[in-house]
């Protein structure tokens, strides 16, 4: 036998015997609990795996593989994210289509999950792009459309010039196109959006049910934004108005627009207002004020729309607009403010104008200094004190200035303010949200269509569902067409149709985003091959929630929160029977490798937070070294820097990879990939292929039967212990995501046994050296699960590691030992003390000075020498 790790001799034999085994087909035994671990849905790009990415698989697969031999039900499923915008560019690249090319992409990411042992249930593996799968897509686009949840709008939206489609606004980052990274521009088209501003609360509260990170459950509260605030009205003042009684008949019929704002104690500050450039009420206020500043009106609105909404709000970018020429009333004290016209006012958010506090809002304050609007404090440190620097944003505060409401605290104000804005009937306390409706329609090919018709007589059909899936239909062109309709519009035979009333309809040419196929993917893997229905509700109800889901923080908001929101739709139709999809979330950290830049050359200029200019390794190479540096970033095609696990696991084995992943940092955290760290892992595995191979004449399979009597001699004892500590360890850090201690447990488990076995060889203790053996295989095998089988088989055992039980653990082995130590003074005995074995110098010396016997012995002298024999005796030299 080896006692090396070659895992060239072994790692395919494993592979290949787990295949012919069904070893990872769900079981689904009725007395057994469930555990349903899932990575997130990939979409397997034409790169293939990189090392990075298997910092996501190897974890989960670690926890599936534990909790199957803890005698848990596992469903732990793997499939593709196929349909979307990244096949569709990729396929237009290649002129090839997205079809066939998708289907080779996730063949290789298959070949490579198997390569590094991943224990998944291919069984029940799918692409969203499947028919089979999307029938059922659009079987709850449906459900949606006819819980009034689906619905189709005329919208501004934003083109992308080069992808030629509209993006998401969250796709727009710094008003560029993510991916091809140019300006968009506003378009207006017809779109569908699902509508989960109706949920908005509810994706808020049961955050507080789900064991998720911190940072991503914040995250998420950011993005649906909630704000409680007051909702008024302001009222236009005529151009010859001033503060009078007389005119008030005429007011009264004066326009007005409504502000939302969340600190109605600042009222009284107001000196200005705005509304946003897309207001409708600019067009009345146009008709108040003279051709000069309706020619700049119009100026500036024409200018703003072709900024992004990000854009506008970026603090950096300085703030513009322009004064309307018109006036509009505080209520509060019946004031006159001017209206001016500013961009960083948004038109969807709140009422599209605010009440400006310049004193008290630093976006006002800005504006104020920039175009000399005056500032009016009303908010103070301490009752009747003034603000010293302005703007003084604290809610920790007084009012000052604010009529009778002066003296009262931010949060009296408030209540007070609201009340009495209400009772006057000025407006109203109004929740507020930032996030919007769902944008879901894309105008193009490789995507699930929408299963409607548009009738001649402008109806929206649904299209029944046995007439499900509409298919996407063969075609060799499927190129964005350019003039923003979708290249399915152009095919005549697919587009035109009767409906059932044999009367002429077309069908909906938009397809969904991406995101549509990835926000219910977890319910099908409860019952992947179901023909007549998405799923059975039996199954679904057995295995949901996920209770263990991993991936990237990059999805934080968008995939986890339209998943949320899909589920709860779903619930709320009775067809599923949990709120929340996924009970536990965790992200792993990235993998980040070395990445050659350049200095910017004469003419060439640094982007914000920039060092360098990426270049390729080669160009690296053909460069002086001292032009050339290096830095860590992300594992990536784009950047060059990609490790593969094929080129990894042909040098060092794949449970050398495995180790390695999970052993370098804790999961969470970003590491620095290195080759030659790998060499600690293959080390390891080396000394525990050498240990086994040594002890193994000594293993008694029968060694339960021994132990349980037989009289543990102190080596036993040790052996015994270390055992059962490492059972701990090991169980309590592959639940805890402590994949790296986990590692390290393994690593001091095989150095305690050294070291044991150096003074009793395993021969003279048979019984716990087969303890150990056994054991010590066993708590590999979820991360070395190839070596951990070769052991096994080598051990003579019969089949696989991943059958066997769990290693129970003996509570009564982690009680820690103790020994008595003699404390002496000068030589004599005055005290003993029960002390940890493990207890080092100084706690023995600390605990010895502390001795209530001792310390009348020390009274009044100088302590001169301590002399600590651990494990044995203390004695303190005094004089
Ligand atoms: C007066 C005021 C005084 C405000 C003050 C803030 C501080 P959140 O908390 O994000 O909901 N606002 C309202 N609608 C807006 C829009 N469409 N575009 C840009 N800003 C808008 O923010 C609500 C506050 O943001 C509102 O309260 C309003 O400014 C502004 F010391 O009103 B505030």
């Amino acid at each position: 036998m080896a006692d090396r790790y070659e895992p060239q001799t072994f790692e395919a034999k494993w592979q290949a015997r787990w295949k012919a085994a069904n070893l990872f087909e769900t079981r689904q035994d009725p007395g057994r609990p469930k555990f349903y671990g899932l990575d997130f849905f990939p979409y397997p790009s034409g790169a293939g795996l990189s090392v990075g990415h298997c910092r996501n698989y190897i974890p989960t697969d670690v926890i599936c593989r534990m909790k199957f031999m803890q005698g848990y039900n596992v469903l732990h499923p793997m499939g593709f994210d196929a349909f979307g915008l990244p096949a569709e560019n990729e396929a237009i690249k290649n002129r090839t289509h997205p079809g066939p090319m998708i289907e080779r992409y996730a063949e290789n990411y298959r070949r490579q999950m198997e390569l590094i042992g991943i224990g998944y249930d291919w069984s029940r593996s799918f692409r969203s792009s499947d028919p089979e799968y999307y029938q059922w897509t659009q079987w709850i686009f449906k459900v949606l459309l006819e819980r009034g949840l689906a619905y189709q709008r005329m919208a501004a939206v934003n083109w992308d010039p080069v992808e030629k489609t509209v993006l998401a606004d969250e796709e727009v980052i710094g008003g560029l196109g993510w991916r091809s990274g140019v300006p968009v521009e506003k378009r207006s088209i017809p779109q569908w959006f699902f509508k989960i501003t109706d949920y908005a609360q509810r994706l808020i509260d049961d955050l507080d049910t789900v064991d998720w990170p911190e940072g991503i459950k914040q995250m998420q509260r950011n993005w649906i934004g909630r704000s409680e605030g007051v909702q008024f009205r302001m009222r236009v003042a005529m151009p010859h108005e001033e503060k009078s009684d007389e005119e008030f008949e005429i007011v009264e019929r004066a326009p007005h627009f409504e502000v939302f704002t969340t600190r109605i104690d600042t009222v009284y500050g107001m000196t200005f207002c705005v509304l946003a450039p897309e207001h409708p009420s600019i067009e009345t206020l146009e008709g108040f004020v003279d051709e000069a500043h309706r020619a700049e009106i119009r100026a500036y609105r024409e200018n703003a729309k072709r900024l992004s909404d990000t854009d506008r709000q970026a603090t950096t970018r300085e703030k513009t607009g322009v004064f309307t020429g018109a006036y509009a009333i505080n209520p509060a004290n019946g004031e006159r403010v001017p209206i001016w016209i500013a961009d960083y006012v948004l038109m969807h958010y709140g009422t599209g104008a605010i009440m400006a506090v310049p004193a008290h809002d630093a976006r006002d304050y800005e504006f104020a200094q920039k175009y000399g609007i005056p500032v009016q404090p009303v908010i103070g440190p301490a009752k009747g004190v003034s603000p010293e620097t302005l703007p003084f944003e604290s809610k920790d505060g007084f009012l000052v200035h604010s009529g009778e409401y002066s003296g009262l605290s931010v949060a009296e104000a408030q209540k007070e303010l609201g009340q009495w804005f209400e009772a006057c009937d000025l407006g109203t306390r109004k929740v507020q949200y930032k996030l919007r409706d769902w944008l879901i329609s894309r105008q193009r090919y490789w995507g699930c269509p929408i299963p409607v018709i548009h009738s001649a007589d402008g109806e929206i059909q649904p299209v029944p569902d046995e007439d499900l899936p509409v298919e996407l239909p063969e075609v060799e062109h499927y190129e964005p067409s350019g003039d923003g309709s979708s290249p399915l519009a152009a095919i005549d035979e697919w587009v035109n149709i009767t409906d059932q009333d044999g009367k002429l309809g077309r069908r909906e040419t938009d397809t969904m985003g991406g995101f549509a196929c990835s926000s219910w993917y977890f319910l099908r893997f409860c019952d992947p091959h179901n023909k007549r229905k998405g799923w059975d509700p039996a199954e679904v109800e057995y295995w949901m929630p996920v209770d263990c889901y991993v991936g990237g923080a990059e999805h934080a908001v968008m995939h986890l929160l339209y998943a949320r929101f899909w589920t709860k739709v779903l619930y709320d139709a009775g067809l599923v029977p949990v709120q929340e999809p996924f009970q536990t979330l965790r992200n792993q950290g990235m993998v980040l490798a070395p990445t050659p830049f350049r200095a910017p050359r004469e003419g060439e200029t640094l982007g914000v937070g920039e060092e360098g200019i990426q270049i390729t390794f080669e160009e690296a190479h053909s460069l002086p070294e001292d032009q050339v540096f290096h830095r860590y970033e992300k594992m990536s095609k784009s950047k060059g820097n990609v490790v593969t696990p094929d080129e990894i696991v042909e040098k060092y084995g794949a449970d050398a990879l495995r180790l390695y992943e999970l052993f370098v940092a804790p999961f969470e955290q970003n590491v620095q990939w290195s080759n030659e760290a790998i060499h600690g892992q293959v080390r390891f595995l080396s000394r525990v292929f050498k240990l086994v191979d040594e002890c193994r004449s000594a293993y008694d399979p029968l060694w339960r039967d021994a132990i349980d009597t037989g009289e543990s001699s102190e080596a036993g004892k040790a052996l015994r212990r270390l055992t059962h500590h490492t059972i701990r360890r090991a169980t309590d850090d592959i639940s805890g995501f402590a994949f790296n201690t986990y590692v390290a447990a393994m690593m001091e488990f095989l150095n305690g046994v050294r070291d044991v076995l150096k003074t009793t060889p395993a021969s003279e203790i048979r019984a716990e050296a087969s303890e150990m053996l056994e054991t010590f295989v066993l708590l590999l095998a979820p991360a070395a699960p190839h070596s951990a089988d070769e052991l096994w088989d080598l051990l003579g055992m019969e089949g696989f590691t991943y059958q066997q039980d769990w290693p129970e653990l003996d509570e009564r082995w982690l009680a820690r030992e103790t020994v008595t130590i003699a404390v002496q003074v000068n030589g004599k005995l005055r005290d003993t003390l029960e002390m940890p074995t493990e207890a080092d110098q100084a706690t023995l010396e600390r605990v010895a000075l502390e001795s209530e016997r001792v310390r009348p012995h020390l009274e009044g002298k100088t302590l001169r020498k301590v002399i600590v024999v651990p494990g044995k005796l203390v004695n303190l030299v005094v004089g």
